[in-house]
This record gives C-alpha cells, sequence and structure tokens, in this order.
C-alpha cells in the first residue's frame, strides 16, 4: 500500500470526513490519496491560513479530528495562523504538510536550503503545537499518526504537525508489519477529595457564581452540564467562549463579564465570595489589567485540565485558592453524581435582579440615516437563526457587540478563535463547519476589515454551494481600533478607515460579481424582513448590514481600572452604592491596552 494511502485511509477509520487545504509539489500524493478515499473528501481553500482555520471549525462543531495538508515551505508556513488558533483554544486539529524528499534535506548542513521550498517546520510550529515531528522513515507511519493523534486529544486538546517527505508519501509499506504507539497508562482520578471541599465552600458560600468557559466545549462535556447547572442553582456567569454552554433565557444566567463585558457580570464578579471557574483561564480579557482588583472578595476554584494556567497566577494578584486539574468531560459528570439539594440565597438572586435593572445598559443613540445599530442587528439576528445554528464571529467591535448582544437558545454554538481572534477567521472556520454539517446552516459574522482577510473564500462558499450566511458588520472602518486611538492617542487616526489610509471595497458588488445574492441592510425598520428573506432559502448569502461608524464598544474598562468601574464612568458615589463590597482603591502597574 501507498503510504499516502495509509495515512488517508487511518483519518477515515478515525472518523474524519474531511480534509483542508491546497495542493503543490509536496503534498500532491495525500491529495490524490484523499481524493480516492470513499470516505474522505478534500475541500481546497484560496489560501493555507484558511484551510487551517477550516480544519479548526470542522474540529470546534464535530469533536473530531480538524486536518489540514499543504505543500512544504509557503504552503506549510501559511498554516501557522490558524495552528495558534487551535492550539491556544484547546482544539485538535493535525496539520500534515509535506516536505521536500528526504535525501533533499539539509540536515546540519550550514546552509539556508537545500531543497527547493524546503522549510524546517518543526521550529517554526514547535510552539504551537502539542506535538511536532518529521517522518523520516516509511515503516514508522503508523507509530507517528497514533502519536500524533493521541497527543491533539490527550489532556488538555490542541494542534499537532506531522510532516511528511514527498519521497516518504510515495514509499510502499506493508500495513501489517507496522509498529503501533502505546500511550502512557492514564493515573487513576479521584476526585472524592475536591468534590468535599467544593460542597463545604458552597455550603458556606452566601453569593457563590459559577463562570463556564470555552474549556466545556474543547471536549464537549454534553448533557451533564445542562443538569449540574440546574442543580446547583447558583448564578452563571460566562466568558464569551462559554456562551453557548447555557441558553440565555435560563433562570440562572447573568451574562458575560470582562473588560468588554456588561457591567451586570462584572458587578457579580466583583462582588461574589465564591467564584467556581470552568474551563476557562481567566484571560486578561476577562479579568482586566489589575489582578489584585478581581473578584477580590472572592474564594476562587478553578478547575482545568492544565495544571499551569492554574499556577500561572502565584504572586501575580490573584489568589486560586482551589485548584482541581482535571478534564471537565469527566469532573462535570463526577461532580453532578455527587450533589446534594441546592440551597436558595434570596438575598443574592435579589440583589442581582437589582442590578440587572439600575446599571446603566449603555446603549447608543439612534443611528444616523443609512445605517443600523449594530445591536439592534444583533438582536434581531437572535430571533431569526436556526435552532442548531452553528454560529461563527470574527474580532473587533463586531465580536463584542455579537458576544453581548446575542442571545442563544440550547444548542447553538457561539465560535471564534477566542484567544487568537485572528481578522479572517470567522468566514474559513464556517466553512469547515458547513461541509461537516451536510448542509445545515451555519452563520458567519464578521467585521469589513475582518473579511478583507478572507475575501477569497466566498468564491469557495459559492463553488460548493455552501449553506452559509454571511453577515458583514460594515462599519466602514476598523471600528474597535478607531476606539482604542481615541482612548490613548486623541483620535489620532492612523490606518482604521479609508481617510486614515485604509482601503476597503463595495461588498456589495464582490459579492455579487462572486456569485453570491446580496442583500444590504441600511434601514432599521427593515431588519428583520430583510433577514428573514435572507435565511429562507439554502445556501450562501452575503448580507451587507451598513453599521454606523462611530458606533463605540461600551461599556469597556480602560487599563488601570477595576471591573466595576468601566466607561462610560458612573459618578464614584453611585460605584460605592452598588458595590456590596468597598470599591477597589489601588493603583495600576505598568501594562498595555486590553485588547481583542
Ligand atoms: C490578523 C490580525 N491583524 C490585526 C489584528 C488587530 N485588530 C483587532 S480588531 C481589528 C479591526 C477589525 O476591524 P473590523 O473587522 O472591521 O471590526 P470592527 O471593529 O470594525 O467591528 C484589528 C486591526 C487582529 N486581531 N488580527
Ligand atoms: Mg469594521
Amino acid at each position: 500500500m501507498k503510504l499516502a494511502d495509509y495515512i488517508i485511509d487511518f483519518l477515515a477509520r478515525q472518523g474524519v470526513t474531511h480534509v483542508f487545504g491546497m495542493s503543490g509539489g509536496a503534498a500532491v500524493h495525500m491529495f490524490d490519496a484523499a481524493s480516492r478515499h470513499p470516505g474522505i473528501t478534500p475541500v481546497f481553500g484560496q489560501h493555507e491560513q484558511s484551510s487551517a482555520m477550516s480544519a479548526d471549525g470542522y474540529a470546534r462543531v464535530t469533536g473530531k479530528l480538524g486536518v489540514a495538508i499543504t505543500t512544504s515551505g509557503p504552503g506549510a508556513t501559511n498554516l501557522l495562523t490558524g495552528t495558534c488558533c487551535s492550539f491556544y483554544d484547546s482544539v485538535p486539529t493535525l496539520m500534515l504538510t509535506g516536505q521536500v524528499a528526504t535525501h533533499r534535506l539539509k540536515g546540519d548542513r550550514q546552509v539556508r536550503q537545500v531543497g527547493f521550498q524546503e522549510t524546517d517546520v518543526l521550529s517554526i510550529f514547535g510552539t504551537v503545537t502539542k506535538h511536532a515531528a518529521q517522518l523520516r522513515d516509511p515503516q514508522a507511519i503508523r507509530f507517528a499518526l497514533e502519536r500524533a493523534l493521541w497527543h491533539a486529544f490527550e489532556g488538555r486538546p490542541g494542534s499537532v504537525l506531522l510532516d511528511v517527505p514527498d519521497d516518504l508519501q510515495r514509499a510502499e509499506i506493508d500495513p501489517a508489519t507496522l509498529q503501533g504507539f502505546s500511550p502512557p497508562s492514564a493515573r487513576a482520578e479521584n476526585f472524592a477529595p475536591a468534590l468535599a471541599e467544593l460542597g463545604a465552600l458552597l455550603a458556606r458560600a452566601e453569593r457563590p457564581a459559577l463562570v463556564l468557559g470555552g474549556g466545556l466545549s474543547t471536549p464537549c462535556v454534553g448533557p451533564g452540564l445542562a443538569a449540574l447547572i440546574d442543580r446547583l442553582g447558583v448564578p452563571v456567569l460566562t466568558t464569551w467562549a462559554g456562551l453557548d454552554c447555557i441558553r440565555h433565557d435560563h433562570q440562572n444566567f447573568v451574562g458575560p463579564f470582562g473588560v468588554y463585558g456588561p457591567r451586570l457580570g462584572n458587578y457579580v464578579v466583583q462582588n461574589a465570595d465564591l467564584l467556581v471557574c470552568l474551563g476557562t483561564r481567566l484571560s486578561q480579557n476577562v479579568t482586566g489589567g489589575i489582578l489584585e482588583s478581581f473578584a477580590r472578595a472572592a474564594h476562587i476554584v478553578m478547575v482545568d485540565a492544565d495544571p499551569h494556567e492554574m499556577a500561572k497566577f502565584d504572586g501575580r494578584g490573584i489568589r486560586i485558592e482551589t485548584r482541581i486539574a482535571a478534564r471537565l468531560d469527566r469532573f462535570v459528570p463526577a461532580w453532578l453524581a455527587a450533589l446534594g439539594n441546592s440551597a436558595s440565597r434570596p438575598g443574592w438572586t435579589a440583589r442581582i435582579a437589582g442590578w440587572r435593572a439600575a446599571l446603566p445598559h449603555d446603549r447608543p443613540a439612534p443611528p444616523p440615516p443609512g445605517r443600523v445599530d449594530a445591536y439592534d442587528l444583533v438582536e434581531q439576528l437572535g430571533a431569526v437563526l436556526p435552532a442548531d445554528e452553528a454560529i461563527f464571529v470574527d474580532t473587533g467591535g463586531t465580536l463584542t457587540w455579537t458576544c453581548n448582544g446575542l442571545r442563544l437558545t440550547q444548542g447553538q454554538r457561539l465560535i471564534s478563535a477566542w484567544n487568537n481572534t485572528p481578522m479572517g477567521y470567522a468566514l474559513p472556520a464556517a466553512i469547515g463547519a458547513a461541509v461537516s454539517r451536510d448542509g445545515g446552516s451555519v452563520t458567519c459574522i464578521t467585521g469589513d476589515g475582518g473579511l478583507m482577510l478572507a475575501l477569497s473564500e466566498l468564491a469557495t462558499l459559492v463553488r460548493h454551494r455552501l449553506n452559509i450566511r454571511v453577515v458583514l458588520f460594515n462599519n466602514a472602518g476598523h471600528g474597535i481600533q478607531k476606539q482604542t486611538l481615541e482612548t490613548w492617542l486623541g483620535a489620532h487616526y492612523v490606518g482604521v478607515d479609508e481617510a486614515s489610509g485604509l482601503a476597503f471595497t463595495d461588498f456589495a458588488a464582490v459579492g455579487r460579481a462572486m456569485g453570491l445574492p446580496v442583500h444590504v441592510i441600511d434601514q432599521s425598520t427593515r431588519i428583520t424582513d430583510t433577514l428573514t428573506q435572507a435565511y429562507a432559502t439554502p445556501g450562501p448569502v452575503l448580507i451587507d448590514a451598513r453599521i454606523p461608524p462611530a458606533q463605540k464598544l461600551y461599556p469597556v474598562l480602560k487599563f488601570g481600572a477595576a471591573l466595576e468601574n468601566q466607561l462610560p464612568a458612573m459618578p464614584p458615589e453611585r460605584i460605592k452604592a452598588e458595590m456590596i463590597i468597598p470599591p477597589f482603591a489601588g493603583t495600576a502597574r505598568a501594562g498595555g491596552t486590553p485588547g481583542v
């Protein structure tokens, strides 16, 4: 059997149905094999960066391995940004890179290249994969694939890379003679002491809150999570990555929180006396820049597959007093099984209801003519989205408005590259999801800036007639960057809109030229009608929604303030009156701008 055929058949045996990529001299054998295998369909993108992101999107919605295949050199290096997305967000993906033939590898010679398009991918990808290896012996292919697969899914999942020289792809092997990989035996887990401690903490707590993060989806914890939330009966906060872990109208759901989060969530976090964090690394986007000020009245419990994520705050301001190193898909069922009846805390519930009513909602003034408010668009989109929709969101203000405004129902997914947030992620990731869903509907929400980086993939939508609705938040600029420059550099705009040196295009005309049906939304009264029409017929569509170029991301935390003190600022006496604990009085350390 040809080694390239063995690779593809191995993937098919793992349940992989699609591989993503672009051909090239060092990848032709792998694509030839993929095209001949009855269980695998190769999907060709317009850029290997997109293919890595499609593989990432595929893995996020299916829970299976996402696979990208490229040629050596530029094909391989183009995978880098997408590989980072999978690495930081714990998504199991395999980057299969072709490489020059073994006799053309430069080895230890002091030159830049020997083989044409030779690039040392192992050192480039070493820090953004859990495992990166090069095949050197055709007899090692089974071992190499099984080891890569194990790394991709074991413990905290993530990206892996296997570099396969061209001559080895063509080698003949006898599968019966190949050695397999034996993973190290898993250590026995005993959650009983941790669960006993958690039980005692909850019994004592007067103002507890649960925080749900993206780790609950990688891998997906399943229905046990909903049962746990119901049984616990405590207020539930989410990071943006955890938003799709609870339906928006659940009685315990408070909402998201953080630097760009709504004030309500931040008041709950800052006043809680117990915070149980499941599958979140508590990034700076949720804690704010002054770590000492974050949840300072709370005993913080963190449950995470990666113990380093819990140790990283030591001596740096946040005290993680209870640390449970566990995969959430194992811990949540164990916790559920051990859980008794929950206590009700009417005082805490009433306090949260009070904040919900009293804290400013920071909605902007009505939009200028020809523009629609981003929050009106998000809310009305939420009402139109199908029940099991997979929604991909790009970055910028678009991500903030979507995460703060979208009301998700049970079964809908909301996905972004949460920790890497490259512009141009959402469209190719949505492509990966759409092919796996076999006609099922997928939504891609993107800003105009983000779409420019993935514009060529509109052709891929049309080529495969993918059921993807692209909702473009078109504000004629990089809205979030404009606001950053207003906050820090006196609104001296540089490279953020046409006037300051950036190029955009007529997206509706480009969409039509590429063969997409296009709907324009530029009147508030037409939002729901137009969205309903766009979602009525399956197939790709571009919805060009014109957002005010001046729409802000409010509320927002300015670096140097605590989460209870976002902009637009509330008077200090008002903050004092709303807080249960004293408002934060410390000062900031030097640091940077929190960003998306
Ligand atoms: C690849 C990449 N380059 C730069 C950035 C920094 N960045 C974050 S958001 C943004 C502007 C996004 O503009 P747009 O997609 O139009 O979103 P808006 O804020 O206008 O909604 C930039 C430049 C990034 N996240 N990714
Ligand atoms: Mg924009």
